[in-house]
């Protein structure tokens, strides 16, 4: 109102504006008025704000009968008081260019640039609560899933089964849920990874089933089939994880061997791609003591590498390793002391470093295991060089971590999968409260969690979580306001 007392013509001076129904839309007429007419000054308005416009909005709906072919005509323009020098112009050439539109539900105000509609403006979404989305009956108990896009095809989802038959399932997300896209025969499935090579796509599992030799098989993207087909297999021994990375333009990846036979010392290896070949082969290896879990991240131009040792044959309070990459191999780099550790979540919040354990069980020397104990959150401390520990987190035999972002909350669920007694156990969201760390938020019953994935889609956030006891997945929708 104050906009329009200021641009519209004063009583008597011009015939006054009349309000008309077009269409279904309300508005002013204002033929009487030229088009400078609409103008004002905006030091007159905006008295607080030195930094004009970057601090405010403005949302009208012009409806002009008639534009002069090939002439753009400005609907909004800022000039430079005194001087009338051009600041920004949001010009009118084509049928919707320059159009606004405001979506009331997702709170976003976009503009259309001629082609596409961009965002203009954006209320940052907030976790509201969490709904029961699908409910997705895999082939059997489900270790690991693995989510992840294929260009031009869209997004999946590979579920590690137990049973050989019909082995693994690859879930396609079509029509707003999982459906199976392709069954593949695995042995023992404990883990599936992603990556790409060259704009190629591959899968690879971890086969844990003890036969002679046992086979990981790495899987390739067929455009041709649209299906996974073998492309290589590599020996393991009782496989539990892979992780895929790359560094200086060399792609790599590196298995969990958990055990051979009944001994957990033993290597673990890092695989590096020949590109001549287009096949893995062996780049290091480095020993282990029951690996469960590797997980990669970079700081800067360093690159780290860091295992969950869970067992070493006596006891599960044993000791984890980071590696960091130096002179063209990992060595090490710290030892962090764990407790069954299954599996390592790597963060980063507001230029700070995190890295969080998850501790399954405390099995001693002698006496009982005890499942209830601490995960771990470490920061790194850029001036010792060291990951220190931030924060103690209660886990019932925790099994996984994920970190996740909704609009600007950053939020960690920690599958909690057995306390001695039950396997049906509550997971638990945190959300990141700066000085308070990690606080609980959100409780989501669950049964024998193995494993958590956060994924987006259709502009929604989901969590999916599988069952290591049962052939029932939960997909979650994180609703948001
Ligand atoms: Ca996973
Ligand atoms: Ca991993
Ligand atoms: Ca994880």
């Amino acid at each position: 109102l104050d906009l329009l007392t200021r641009a519209l013509p004063r009583p008597g001076q011009a015939p006054p504006p009349q309000i008309v129904q077009s269409k279904g839309s309300r508005g002013l007429r204002l033929a009487g008025a030229t088009a400078t007419a609409l103008s004002f000054p905006a030091s007159q308005i905006f008295t607080n704000c030195d930094h004009f416009p970057a601090e405010f909005s403005l949302v009208a709906t012009f409806k002009i009968p008639r534009l002069r072919q090939k002439r753009n005509e400005y609907i909004f323009s800022v000039l430079e008081e005194g001087s009338d020098l051009l600041l920004l112009g949001l010009r009118l050439s084509e049928n919707q260019q320059g159009q606004l539109w405001f979506d009331v539900q997702r709170k976003v105000l976009f503009i259309c640039d001629g082609f596409t509609w961009m965002t203009l403006l954006h209320n940052q979404e907030r976790l509201d609560y969490v709904e029961d989305y699908q409910d997705l009956y895999t082939n059997s108990e489900t270790f690991d899933i693995e989510v992840f896009s294929i260009k031009s095809e869209g997004l999946f989802m590979a579920a590690a089964n137990r049973d050989a038959h019909p082995g693994s399932g690859i879930y396609k997300w079509t029509d707003g849920s999982f459906h199976l896209f392709q069954n593949i025969s695995t042995r023992e499935a404990r883990a599936w990874k992603h990556f790409s090579i060259d704009d190629k796509d591959f899968l690879v599992v971890a086969n844990s089933r003890e036969v002679e030799p046992e086979l990981s098989v790495i899987y390739r993207w067929s455009r041709q089939r649209r299906r996974f087909v073998r492309h290589q297999t590599l020996e393991t021994h009782s496989a539990l994880d892979w992780e895929a990375f790359r560094i200086h333009n060399h792609s790599f990846l590196v298995v969990a061997n958990h055990r051979q036979d009944s001994n957990h010392n033993i290597h673990s290896v890092i695989y590096r791609w020949n590109p001549n070949t287009k096949l893995f082969e062996v780049n290091q290896t480095l020993s282990t003591s029951g690996a469960y879990d590797w997980e990669f991240f970079s700081i800067g131009p360093y690159h780290f590498l860091v295992v969950a040792n869970t067992f070493d044959g006596r006891t599960t309070i044993i000791n984890s390793r980071i590696y960091i990459w130096m002179n063209g191999c990992f060595q090490t780099f710290q030892d962090i002391p764990t407790v069954g550790a299954t599996d390592w979540e790597w963060f980063q919040i507001d230029g700070r470093f995190f890295l969080a354990v998850a501790n399954s069980q405390m099995v001693p020397d002698r006496g009982p295991s005890v499942y209830s104990i601490n995960s771990t959150v470490y920061e790194l401390n850029t001036l010792t060089q060291t990951f220190i520990r931030f924060q103690d987190i209660l886990t019932h035999s925790a099994v996984d971590w994920e970190f996740f972002t909704v609009g600007g909350d950053k939020f960690l669920v920690v599958g909690n999968s057995h306390d001695g007694v039950s396997y049906s156990l509550n997971s638990v969201i945190y959300r990141w409260q700066g000085y308070e760390g990690f606080v609980p938020v959100h409780s989501l019953p669950t049964f024998g969690c193995k494993d958590f994935e956060h994924f987006n889609t259709d502009g929604r956030s989901f969590l999916v979580y599988s069952s290591a006891t049962s052939r029932l997945s939960k997909v979650f929708k994180l609703k948001t306001y």
